[in-house]
């Protein structure tokens, strides 16, 4: 039975409903929305509580986005939105996993089901083994599930072959001491989920400013005088954002929105907290939007670049900040040479903006120096990927918006705690200082070779090198590229472990045996042996502060993620020569693992005693105050490559994206509710006129290839949606799409796949 092949998308069509896509987002269809999700999955009591404590001061950290809560002012009804109270549902869902489940559904009927599906039978209540050859999981206990993993892990050849996953919604706590633990055990291969997100936002960022973080407060969102807002779909994945716009515009803020979409929460929202918006119909946001094609953004940047040099020459001094440039800039001549050896015209046609749009942006920048540039992953998943975040830096530098109030760079983050995880250690290329420190307070030898990132341990795992897979939270195989063969690699593991806590199908595409390990979701109580704990997160802005969770445990086996990582660790390391830390006491007190860190990384000092402040702490930010820790001291201008893609006649560009109704790869629904699609997740979407020209029916079905180094990939069965983008622009879900993403084929430099921009061919 368990041979079977599994399936790792289900290709089955739901019932489609198109309506006209929204020109406005969030107001009351959004309360009701959310407020739907939570009647249909919640047990009452739960709902409201929770609905009250989230992101509140002394409350929980909404498990959805990385966009921070004001420090002063929080709405009664929570700091809530739509997608994080669905999140919420999600996890603190009624339903419930057990044993019985598992023994009624063997692993091969489990995985024909979707991810929605899935998703939908509830949360994991027991630790469950899939033993070899076995069809069915079947529950073990605790102890002997560290017994397994200890010896396993402790059997390598070398501590190399094991790879160790996170994804970002994993506590400081959980993330320093499991970083902690597998350094101890010998190697650097920590692949995260953000070597599939912002890795090229730190990679461009840190190489020109010289931190790999954002440098703007939410203080400076409301004070800037100009943001643009680009290669993100706030609506959807940081609705609270729109607050945030919302308080800037009242100040008298311009936005310029940059996207191939026209995506309703980036031109008009309807706050849902205010009354006086509700009756008007709400804000406009956009002031301007430039329609670019996707990966036309370096071209369109330069094209704006090129238009304020010619505004530049009119009013000399009056555009480019030469003294912050003198002061605290290298590479400027470098890189006005090469922008001049550009031709505007050549560049606007690049990108597919009209010249008079770019010019009217490049007036509007010209006239405010507050600026601010958000973004997402419409610019960190490209091969040009590190180019785009490097080229927005040029801009910022130009005019000298960076360390003043109200201006600088703000890559938007995705998990709502990805950067802590970062900070804390978790990362395959950790600096010589890190390592230096961690050996120093632990008394060991940290490894210095680089460890897997994603798509390396994809490649290893292939090559059968990675023989134990361990994953703290997320969705490896569907949030991976190249679905097929990341489940090839996989299924040659000897071992695979999830710790989770809901089913998802990593689950179910296994190495020769597999655990599922429940664990204690943001919104559950979590008690240790010493008391009540709270964990702390860092936000998209650098504030560190707690989260302490309301709602009964859904299962009385649960564990928390600190507590499975200090068992695993005091099992793998029991009766080892060399001492290591008292794992078990530490996760019997947070404040302990949080002394720890104090003394690891910098910034931390008084971690316990100022993490206990309501609005937490910030983390120091050298480019904030103009400060550039680079070696030279100096912010980089860079020069930057456009787009190389070159589309053949019938190809077309892909760019992989949310739905409304998900949680990367959890589903939450079947609606995009602002696109207009209805009950259904195969689509793509195209432009009417590609369609026509190449004798595509609206609602046809047709099926989508990508050839990458010989390989062809295919994704079958996907509504074609005439819609409004710009030519040869594609658009369709994530991850039913991952199929067709090369696991070989990634950023330079930052190696995150380019799942923004795939080539393409359709077919019927
Ligand atoms: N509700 C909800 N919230 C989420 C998530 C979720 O799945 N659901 N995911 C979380 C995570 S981990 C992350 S990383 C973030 C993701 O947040 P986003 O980056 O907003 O998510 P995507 O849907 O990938 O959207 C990318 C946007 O970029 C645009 N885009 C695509 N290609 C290009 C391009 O070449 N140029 C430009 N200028 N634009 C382009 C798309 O049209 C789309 O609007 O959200 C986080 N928050
Ligand atoms: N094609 C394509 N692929 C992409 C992207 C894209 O835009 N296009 N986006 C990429 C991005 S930005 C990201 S961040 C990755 C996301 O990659 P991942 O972070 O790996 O994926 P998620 O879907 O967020 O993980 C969901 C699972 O996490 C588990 N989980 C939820 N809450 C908790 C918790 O509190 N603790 C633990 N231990 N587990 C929990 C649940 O079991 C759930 O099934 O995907 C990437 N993949
Ligand atoms: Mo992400």
């Amino acid at each position: 039975m368990q041979n079977k092949p599994v399936e790792l998308t289900s290709e089955q069509f739901t019932g489609i409903r198109v309506g006209t896509p929204k020109k406005r987002a969030v107001g009351v269809p959004a309360v009701l929305a959310a407020l739907g999700h939570a009647a249909q999955w919640m047990r009452p009591s739960d709902a409201i509580k929770a609905m009250f404590r989230i992101n509140q001061k002394g409350g929980f950290d909404c498990p959805g986005c990385a966009w921070p809560d004001p420090d002063d002012d929080r709405s009664r009804l929570g700091e809530y939105c739509e997608n994080g109270l669905k999140a919420i549902a999600e996890e603190a869902t009624k339903f419930r996993l057990t044993a019985d489940f598992f023994q009624t559904h063997s692993v091969a009927a489990l995985a024909d089901l979707s991810d929605f599906e899935i998703g939908k039978k509830g949360r994991l209540t027991q630790p469950m083994w899939l033993r070899p050859g076995a069809t069915h999981y079947e529950p073990i206990s605790w102890e002997a599930a560290f017994q397994l993993m200890s010896r396993e892990l402790n059997g390598l050849e070398t501590p190399d072959e094991a790879a160790f996953y996170t994804s970002g919604r994993t506590s400081n706590e959980a993330a320093f001491l499991y970083q902690l633990f597998v350094r101890m055990f010998g190697t650097n291969n920590l692949p995260d989920c953000s070597n599939m997100c912002h890795e090229s936002s730190g990679n461009g960022l840190s190489e020109t400013i010289g931190i790999g973080k954002g440098t703007v407060t939410l203080a400076d969102i409301h004070a800037a005088e100009l943001i643009i807002v680009i290669g993100q779909n706030p609506g959807t994945n940081h609705p609270r954002m729109l607050t945030a716009l919302e308080k800037c515009k009242e100040n008298g803020g311009k936005i310029i929105a940059i996207n191939p979409l026209p995506e309703a929460g980036l031109l008009h929202y309807i706050n849902p907290q205010r009354v006086d918006r509700i009756l008007t119909g709400g804000l406009p946001l956009a002031d301007l939007f430039l329609q670019v094609r996707i990966n036309g953004d370096v071209a369109l940047l330069k094209a704006l670049m090129l238009a304020l040099l010619a505004l530049e020459q009119k009013t000399p001094g009056s555009i480019i900040d030469h003294t912050f440039i003198k002061a605290n800039t290298a590479g400027f001549d470098h890189f006005i040479a090469d922008l001049q050896a550009h031709n505007f015209e050549q560049l606007a046609a690049e990108c597919g903006v009209v010249p008079v749009l770019i010019e009217e942006a490049a007036q509007m920048v010209a006239a405010r120096k507050k600026m601010i540039i958000c973004w997402a992953m419409g610019l960190t998943q490209h091969k040009n990927a590190v180019d785009n975040v490097r080229e927005m830096v040029n801009l910022i530098l130009l005019r000298g918006s960076i360390g003043i109030p109200g201006a600088g760079v703000c890559p938007v983050r995705g998990h709502s705690n990805v950067q802590g995880d970062r900070t804390m250690g978790i990362w395959e290329a950790p600096k010589p200082e890190f390592l230096d420190r961690l050996g120093q307070v632990f008394g060991f030898e940290p490894p210095r070779k680089h460890g897997y990132d994603t798509v390396g341990t994809i490649a290893a795992m292939q090559k059968g090198q990675i023989k134990v897979f361990f994953a703290l939270g997320g969705n490896f195989l569907s949030a991976a590229p190249d679905t097929t063969r990341t489940a090839e690699g996989l299924r040659k593991c000897q071992l695979t472990v999830h710790v989770s806590t809901k089913l998802n199908r990593s689950h179910l595409v296994t190495g020769t045996q597999a655990l599922i390990l429940p664990c204690l979701g943001r919104t559950e109580t979590d008690i240790q042996e010493r008391g009540p704990q709270f964990v702390t997160v860092e936000n998209s802005m650098g504030v560190v502060h707690r989260s302490q969770g309301i709602l009964e445990p859904c299962g009385a086996l649960l564990k928390s993620e600190p507590a499975i990582v200090a068992e695993l660790a005091h099992a793998v390391f029991f009766n080892r020569p060399h001492p290591t830390p008292n794992w078990r006491a530490l996760a019997s007190d947070y404040d302990r693992i949080r002394d720890l860190i104090e003394q690891t990384i910098p910034g931390f000092e008084r971690y316990n005693e100022r993490v206990r402040n309501p609005e937490g702490f910030y983390l120091p930010n050298g480019p904030r105050q103009g400060i550039f820790p680079t070696p030279d001291g100096k912010a980089h201008f860079t020069v930057n490559e456009t787009s190389d893609i070159q589309l053949q006649p019938d190809e077309y560009l892909l760019m992989t994206i949310r739905s409304h109704d998900q949680f990367n790869t959890t589903i939450y629904g079947l609606d995009d509710r602002y696109r207009g699609i209805h009950h259904e997740r195969r689509v793509v979407f195209l432009n009417e006129p590609d369609m026509e020209a190449a004798g595509i029916k609206p609602y046809q079905v047709i099926h989508l290839t990508t050839h990458y180094q010989q390989v062809v990939r295919e994704a079958r069965n996907f509504i074609a949606i005439p819609y409004d983008l710009p030519r040869r622009c594609a658009a369709a879900y994530f991850p039913e799409t991952n199929v067709l993403v090369p696991a070989d084929e990634f950023a330079r430099k930052s190696r995150t796949p380019i799942s923004k921009s795939l080539v393409i061919k359709l077919s019927v």
